[in-house]
């Protein structure tokens, strides 16, 4: 028995898209779903009182960040992840493997793990598929994620083969380490295919990891630099090899349009640090596509981030002032960049999961994408 249970309410009758509900240990959350992500166990510049406003159901956080600092060992001491931040609901935390390899200098891959310097003080570090389960345990996270390698983009097919074996093996060492723990009754751990660009690795990666019957799976390796039409075609190839009553989770993509045509090919999960990062340098999403704040023609602009936003930072604050706050380097102006940005995409959600409710995805894509220009400026 797993500890979390997948509840589809209704399949799209104009798309793949699907409506659910995810129970968790602490809580439930509805699908399709953005996770905001708070890697070092804050979601920066959030409060957790302000995230509940927002909507957030649940949140991200990050095992190789919180293995390096503080320390699994204090935050399990302090009662585990949810207490020690202050968070009551669902928490998802990835495995570290994507962070080794973006993060950190001089990585070694071998069969039983990576070999790396941290990006904090250059001391070698090495981090396992068993690793990463026993941090990630005493994180105490709703959801865990395997231990995985994402291939850069490009890599050949070559390369990708061995990646996805490795993947696979080190997956299967993940289960058996966190069955082995006993700690399966109260996190869940998801399985994420890897393959790349190539469909035939894709099939493979999905085939072996269905057999192994994780509780949930991930795409991982994409929005890694690849042109959008290869993400979205190996959505459309992979998603429907996935097991219908399993939560589908699509790793670091968050841009307005990517969750919408990722909802419409059957994903029900998503993380990215975009709306958080890009509002700390002043990019904000507005319903007609992103807006620089900090540009000098917002100068002397007294009119709402997004006119069509009722978010507290569009309701009380003007494009100047935000500007103003942003060119003083008032610690303020990013605070209320990075809520409106969260509203954003948490409502774009809520509207979707809506719209699939009401049968009208298309219609609600349409609109959203003829006001939405995906040219920045
Ligand atoms: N693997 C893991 N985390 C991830 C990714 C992945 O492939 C990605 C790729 N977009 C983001 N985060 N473990
Ligand atoms: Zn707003």
């Amino acid at each position: 028995m797993s500890s979390i249970r997948y509840e589809h309410i209704k399949t799209c009758k104009q798309t793949g898209a699907r409506l659910g509900k995810l129970h968790t240990p602490h809580g439930t959350i509805d699908t399709p779903i953005f996770m905001p992500v708070g890697t070092l166990a804050t979601v920066k510049a959030m409060s957790p009182e302000e995230l509940t406003e927002l909507g957030s159901q649940i949140i991200l956080s990050n095992t190789y960040h919180l293995w390096l600092r503080p320390g699994e060992d204090i935050v399990k001491e302090a009662g585990g992840l949810h207490k020690f931040m202050n968070w009551d609901k669902p928490i998802l935390t990835d495995s570290g493997g994507f962070q080794v390899f973006s993060l950190s200098e001089n990585r070694k891959i071998v069969e039983e793990g990576v070999h790396f310097r941290s990006h904090l003080d250059g001391s070698k570090l090495f981090l396992s598929p068993e690793g990463a389960m026993d941090i990630q345990h005493a994180l105490g996270s709703d959801i865990m994620m395997a231990f995985d390698e994402c291939p850069p983009y490009p890599a050949t097919h070559e390369y990708v083969k061995q990646s996805i074996e490795r993947t696979t093996r080190w997956a299967e060492r993940c289960l058996t380490h966190h069955k082995k723990s006993g700690q399966d009754k109260t996190q869940a751990l998801f399985g994420i295919v890897q393959g790349g660009e190539f469909q035939d690795l894709r099939n493979q990666s999905a085939r072996d990891l269905i057999a192994m019957d994780f509780p949930g799976y991930a795409i991982g390796g994409l929005s890694v630099g690849e042109p959008k039409d290869i993400m979205y075609k190996v959505l459309e190839e992979t998603l429907p090899l996935l097991p219908e009553d399993k939560p589908r989770y699509l790793m670091g993509v968050g841009s307005p349009d990517a969750l919408i045509e990722g909802v419409i090919r059957g994903v029900d999960m998503f993380d990215c640090v975009l709306p958080t990062r890009i509002a700390r340098n002043g990019t904000c999403f507005t319903s007609g596509g992103r807006l620089v704040v900090k540009n000098k023609k917002f100068e002397r602009d007294f009119g709402p981030l997004d006119p069509e936003c009722d978010c507290y930072t569009c309701k009380n604050y003007s494009r100047a002032y935000i500007r103003h706050l942003f060119k003083a380097d008032e610690i303020l102006g990013l605070r209320l960049t990075s809520y409106h940005n969260l509203h954003f995409l948490l409502k774009l959600m809520r509207d979707v999961r809506t719209a699939i409710l009401n049968d009208n995805l298309l219609e609600f894509k349409e609109a959203f994408f003829e006001a939405y220009k995906l040219n920045i400026e």
